[in-house]
């Protein structure tokens, strides 16, 4: 992969300690870095994870960043969380300081081969089904980045026959230098991240960063059927599309119900649409795109074909949680954007009682009254963004403020009947009642199996018991 840098003797920043922070600041103090961290949280706050940065050395200054803290300093290195115009970075670029993204340290470490995944949604499905394809075909493989493990993590994992499978979001290929994935795979492009990106321009300028530094050797994998993506289309590598609608010149489409694979004019069938898992049209788009990185990557066919009908799907993501009298519940806590929702909305025939709210991103809520009119019979509404959403979606739907997601899942429990869904698919951000939306989501599965339960204990005790008094027993559950 890229050249490496030498880290040792060199002053090097590392801006917020969490998962990447962390990592990062260890890495770099093992490669021999004078390294120096700061976080805006203070030691009570960060808690016990800075004790390993101590203990490596890492000189630290906790709750806020001094403008003093650049001076001497040759590398700047701040984690995804924090904003491109907090006044520490801003200041650093005006020193000319070089500012990366953990990801770009990460890329001059690795072995082996690299396929990126980037897009607004369907990234962390697609992520882990190339890496699961790929597995299971025998490769060695590495699965990092956005999904939750930062890649710098994972660099002493690698080998030149590795294939590294990561996630990427806008923030962090807006700070990349030299970073050149093998294969780059761009999903989709819908509006998020607003607060921090200002412009759907710039949002997308930051994840067609993907492709800057791809050659003729390289691949870059672009959805057909998103126009918005689709003018991101870099020239130097060869370009593979996938598409529901239309049969591609060079990629993956559907032909008579089947996943097609083309290449220099030879179409092999991969499988039928109907063994795919995973629902929804949208994690078809995923699948399609998965093929392609995987049989660039190597993977034979038949081998992609067992796989993708062997997937289980992700957790988070529209994962199916439980049923319960007929109500069957589902976790969609990574729909962290309008465009997540609908395409969560989406993909059940209708009968929903969706949870809505959160933190709001600067985010349009009206654009889902279509499909909240079509598909939902009650939105809950949770969070800091519950006002905002309410006014834009009013006279669409039921709608009922919760606050809180026990109130919200209290309320789902004691209004759905048998055939309903349960959604949790909130179109907003998790911080403003949670760590993240793994943790949001964790309460609500929580919530859903401790309905269930209660109700497997009402049956054990009276196994005559009408489904009413069951659902008796849902309607008090939680109060
Ligand atoms: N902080 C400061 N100063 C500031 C702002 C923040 O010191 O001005 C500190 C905070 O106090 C905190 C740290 O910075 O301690 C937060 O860093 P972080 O939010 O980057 O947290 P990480 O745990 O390192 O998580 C990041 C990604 N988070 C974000 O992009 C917001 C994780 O993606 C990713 O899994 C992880 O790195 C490993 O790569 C999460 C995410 O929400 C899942 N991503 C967004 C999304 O998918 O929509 C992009």
């Amino acid at each position: 992969m890229a050249g490496k840098i030498d880290l040792k003797g060199k002053h090097v920043l590392v801006i917020g300690l969490a998962r990447t922070g962390i990592a990062t600041a260890l890495f770099c103090a093992d490669h021999g870095a004078i390294v120096t961290a700061t976080d805006s949280r203070s030691t009570g706050e960060l808690g016990e994870s800075i004790a390993k940065l101590r203990a490596a050395g890492v000189q630290l200054e906790l709750g806020g960043h001094s403008d003093s803290i650049l001076a001497g300093q040759q590398l700047v290195i701040p984690s995804p969380g924090v904003p491109g115009d907090v006044a520490l970075l801003v200041k650093a670029r005006a020193l000319k300081i070089p500012v990366w993204s953990e990801i770009e340290l990460a890329f001059r470490f690795l072995s082996g081969q690299l396929i990126a995944i980037t897009g607004s949604n369907g990234k962390t499905t697609t992520t882990s089904l190339i890496e699961y394809i790929l597995r299971n075909a025998g490769f060695s493989t590495v699965l990092a980045g956005n999904i939750g493990t930062p890649l710098i993590a994972q660099v002493a994992e690698t080998t030149d026959r590795t294939i590294v499978v990561a996630e990427l979001s806008s923030f962090q290929l807006e700070l990349i230098d030299t970073f050149r994935p093998n294969i780059a795979v761009f999903l989709n492009l819908t509006p998020d991240h607003l607060d921090r990106h200002k412009t759907l321009t710039a949002y997308g300028a930051a994840k067609a960063r993907i492709f800057e530094n791809q050659t003729s050797e390289d691949f870059a994998i672009l959805n057909a059927d998103d126009a918005v993506s689709t003018k991101y289309a870099p020239s130097l590598p060869q370009v593979y599309w996938f598409s529901r609608k239309t049969n591609v010149e060079q990629g993956a489409f559907v032909r008579d119900g089947k996943i097609i694979f083309r290449q220099a004019g030879r179409d092999d069938e991969i499988l039928d649409c109907r063994e795919i898992p995973l629902p929804g049209a949208h994690n078809l788009e995923n699948v399609l795109a998965a093929t392609i990185a995987t049989r660039l990557a190597g993977a034979r066919p038949a081998q992609i074909a067992e796989a993708i009908r062997s997937f289980a799907g992700v957790e988070h993501r529209i994962e199916f949680v439980a049923e319960i009298q007929g109500v069957r519940y589902y976790n969609d806590s990574k729909a962290t954007n309008v465009d997540a929702t609908l395409k969560a909305l989406e993909a059940f025939p209708g009968r929903i009682v969706v949870i809505l709210g959160g933190k709001d991103k600067d985010s349009d809520y009206s654009v889902l009254r279509p499909t909240l009119r079509d598909k939902a019979i009650l939105v809950l509404l949770i969070g800091a963004a519950a006002k905002k959403i309410e006014h834009q979606i009013e006279g669409s739907v039921a709608i009922r403020q919760a606050e809180t997601l026990e109130h919200a899942f209290q309320f789902a429990a004691q209004t759905a009947h048998a055939g309903d869904i349960v959604l949790l698919a909130p179109a907003c951000a998790s911080f403003d009642q949670f760590q993240n939306y793994e943790h949001r989501g964790r309460v609500f599965k929580d919530l859903v199996h401790q309905l269930q339960r209660s109700a497997e204990i009402l049956r054990n005790e009276n196994p005559k018991n009408p489904p009413d008094t069951e659902r008796k027993n849902a309607e008090t559950f939680g109060k």
